[in-house]
C-alpha cells in the first residue's frame, strides 16, 4: 500500500464453524488491540481491511481457533512449587494437581548444576527430593513436565526441610 495506514476494520465472516452474525470486533487504535465479542468455540474467519491515507484498501483473511478458557487452563499443570520433605506429612512430596488428566507424562527434575535427579514417566506424585534413597540437599530445583497434546511446563521447585 502506498500510503500511511489510517484505518483498520475487522469483519467477521462466515467460517467453517458457522455464521458470524453474533460476533463483533472492535479495533482500539490507541493500543492496537482488538476486542472480540460473541465468539464461540471453533474456527472463526475474519477479514481485516486496512485503509491508507489515499483511501486504498487491502484485505487479508485470517482464520483463528477459538478455545474456551476452561480448555486452555486444563492443559496447564498446577503444582505447588515448594516442598518440605521432612516426613511430617505436610507438603512432603511434589504433587501435580489433576495429573491423571494429562495421560502419558514424563517429569524430569534437575538440580542447580543441571544434573538430572529424577526422570520418571507416568509420575505418581511421590517425589520427596531423594535420589537413590538419599536425601537431596535443600535448595532450588528445576522441573520439566511433558505430556500428550503438546503439554510442556517447566519451572522451579524449592526444597526446604
Ligand atoms: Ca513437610
Amino acid at each position: 500500500m502506498p500510503g500511511k495506514v489510517v484505518g483498520m476494520n475487522i469483519i467477521p465472516t462466515n467460517g467453517p464453524s458457522g455464521a458470524a452474525s453474533n460476533v463483533m470486533a472492535t479495533v482500539i487504535p490507541t493500543s492496537n488491540e482488538v476486542i472480540f465479542q460473541g465468539l464461540r468455540e471453533g474456527l472463526q474467519e475474519f477479514e481485516v481491511v486496512v485503509t491508507d491515507e489515499y483511501g486504498i484498501t487491502d484485505t487479508t483473511k485470517y482464520i483463528i481457533t477459538v478455545t474456551s478458557r476452561a480448555d486452555t487452563e486444563s492443559k496447564r499443570i498446577e503444582l505447588y512449587n515448594a516442598i518440605s520433605p521432612n516426613g511430617d506429612g505436610v507438603n512432603d512430596v511434589l504433587v501435580i494437581k489433576n495429573i491423571e488428566r494429562y495421560g502419558e507424562n514424563t517429569i524430569r527434575i534437575f538440580d542447580r548444576w543441571g544434573s538430572e535427579v529424577l526422570r520418571q514417566s507416568d509420575y505418581k506424585n511421590d517425589w520427596n527430593a531423594t535420589w537413590n534413597g538419599n536425601d537431596l540437599p535443600d535448595g532450588t530445583y528445576f522441573y520439566i513436565f511433558t505430556a500428550a497434546n503438546d503439554v510442556r511446563e517447566s519451572g522451579y521447585i524449592e526444597v526446604k526441610r
